[in-house]
């Protein structure tokens, strides 16, 4: 008898879980749009994002990038900043030329650029001055060969002290 009541339960638990996976589909519509599925590539990159903080991530065409600043918050006087570049398939981006347009978002300092040196694994990094605190922005202008050349605006508050 005993052994009946164990065979039962354990068959209900299986119907149920059976139920349930039967219904899981049924609740979801059959098809998603496309438009509204991000490309495997962009949760492919996201998922290789730099460990570290960073001044955050823009995306363009198929190229999705990161630009980080040593100090971490960037303050008034010099600043490394490292533009770190991911291609369709979450690979590091080595054959770029990236040159960084420096300026104010609320006034103009004038033409300031900056050529970035590759520094491998993706990386390409370059000295900047920030002349004064207050709202900046760095366009990390990437030039590739046979592509066209992607700018991607970054934006960031550059510290007193
Ligand atoms: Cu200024």
């Amino acid at each position: 008898m005993r052994h009946y009541l164990i065979l039962g339960l354990w068959l209900m638990a299986v119907l149920a879980l059976m139920t349930a996976c039967a219904a899981t589909p049924s609740r979801q519509p059959s098809t998603v749009p496309a438009a509204t599925l991000a490309p495997a590539s962009a949760s492919t990159q996201s998922a290789l994002a730099p460990a570290g903080p960073t001044l955050g991530s823009q995306r363009s065409g198929d190229l999705q990038a990161w630009l980080s600043s040593d100090p971490v918050q960037p303050k008034r006087g010099e600043a490394e900043m490292d533009a770190y570049l991911l291609g369709a398939e979450g690979q590091p981006v080595t054959d770029a030329k990236v040159t960084f347009d420096i300026d104010m978002t609320n006034m103009s300092h004038g033409l300031n650029q900056v050529v970035a040196e590759p520094a491998g694994d993706g990386h390409y990094r370059g000295q900047v001055h920030f002349a004064m605190p207050g709202p900046w922005r760095v366009i990390a202008i990437v030039e590739r060969p046979g592509q066209e050349t992607a700018k991607m605006r970054f934006e960031f508050t550059v510290n007193r002290q």
